[in-house]
């Protein structure tokens, strides 16, 4: 989410790698430290969490949905290798104690809930995939967990949503808002208010203690950190922060595959060779995977389990015998509405990008 706007990208160490366009970073940090607690108390706080149980736990992950090859991206992607993208210069430090979440425009009761209450609900859990915008083909910014949370539709439910809503503007402590579309919130998809990934609380850098995870939308429009508000509105009465900065409205994820190995760029040995990487249309499935070397015949790829339509689908090629030279290998996916991934490529600006992802290997 480069153009026109402050996106920040953290590596693995949680160090700032890429900062774009100027930013008052005092004035950034003085918004985020306002009223917020320290890092340590609010570690204290999130290691005393003792996690409830989900009200109907979801079957484990099927043995078959992690093919386990070197190299491979795993099925769920542990907490410290999943991507970060957000706009805080400062980490928010949010204290589950005071923590709320307040949920009102046009609604017939808005709400107001600590954390206790939302950990009292029903917690049901979800395997879901997260996708940034800004993820290019080919791109790092996609991980997999297993959320723990209480159901978002339920809540707004009891709130009542007026008619001529159809938008839930979310807000986090730091400020940034996220627009997300009220119909695929209320459509039964396991749209969340997340507490847990990956059976630990949320870490900070994913949205301590409270974010949103809605499966199917990029996360600009769905996956608010440190939430402590939703407004019930209308699109044509507020814009959220990367739609103001030229990002579309509302955005569904776009049906994607990766290769991840062998390595873009790498020198392999001659022989028969593993292709494999990832597909993913969230809420959708994907039911197909073709490889094709040197725009030669396309390949079925064999499939990986998944537990459900919301993660990502791990595939691989078992047979192709590279010989010594110069190859390109490219992949497209096949979705369960039956659409198969173009050739033609979009930018990641305004909704996403799309087109076959290609890598070329040296074989010796
Ligand atoms: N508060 C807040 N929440 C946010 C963002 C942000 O900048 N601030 N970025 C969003 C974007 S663009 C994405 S892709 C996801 C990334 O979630 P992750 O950092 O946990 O992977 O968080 C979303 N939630
Ligand atoms: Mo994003």
């Amino acid at each position: 989410m480069r153009a026109g706007g402050q996106l920040h990208e953290f590596d693995r160490r949680g160090l700032l790698t890429g900062v774009v366009a100027g930013v008052a970073v005092a004035g950034v940090a003085g918004l985020a430290g306002r009223g917020l607690a320290g890092r340590l108390e609010v570690d204290t706080e999130r290691a005393k969490i003792a996690l409830p149980r989900p009200a109907k736990p979801l079957r484990p992950i099927p043995a078959g949905a992690d093919l386990r090859l070197k190299d491979l991206s795993p099925f769920v992607t542990p907490n410290r290798d999943f991507y970060r993208i957000d706009t805080a210069l400062v980490l928010p430090q949010v204290d589950p104690k005071t923590w709320k979440l307040k949920i009102h425009g046009m609604v017939d009761r808005p709400i107001e809930l600590t954390y206790d209450q939302l950990l009292r609900r029903p917690l049901m859990e979800a395997d879901v995939t997260l996708t940034c915008v800004s993820n290019d083909v080919g791109g790092p910014y996609i991980g997999n967990a297993r959320w723990l949370g209480a159901s978002l539709a339920d809540i707004l439910r009891e709130a009542g949503i007026r008619s001529g809503a159809d938008m839930l503007l979310s807000t986090s402590t730091d400020g940034w808002t996220s627009g997300t579309p009220v119909d695929v919130a209320m459509d039964g998809r396991d749209a969340l208010l997340a507490i847990a990934m990956n059976g630990e609380p949320l870490p900070l850098a994913h949205g301590f203690p409270v974010r949103q995870v809605v499966p199917g939308l990029y996360g600009y429009v769905s996956a608010t950190k440190w939430i402590t508000e939703i407004k019930v509105s209308r699109y044509d009465q507020e814009e959220a922060y990367w739609t103001e900065r030229g990002w579309a409205p509302k955005g569904p994820i776009k049906t994607e595959s990766r290769i991840d190995l062998p390595r873009g760029g790498s020198t392999i040995r001659a022989g028969r060779t593993q292709i494999a990487g990832v597909a993913w249309a969230q809420h959708k499935g994907i039911d197909a995977v073709e490889v094709r070397v040197d725009k030669g015949p396309w390949r079925q790829a064999r499939l990986a389990q998944v537990p459900g339509v919301d993660t990502w689908r791990q595939w691989v090629v078992d047979d192709w015998d590279a010989t010594p030279g110069d190859h390109t290998i490219e992949v497209r996916a096949t979705d369960a509405t039956g659409y198969t991934q173009t050739p033609d490529y979009a930018p990641v600006i305004p909704d996403g990008a799309s087109g076959w992802h290609s890598i070329l290997v040296v074989v010796k």
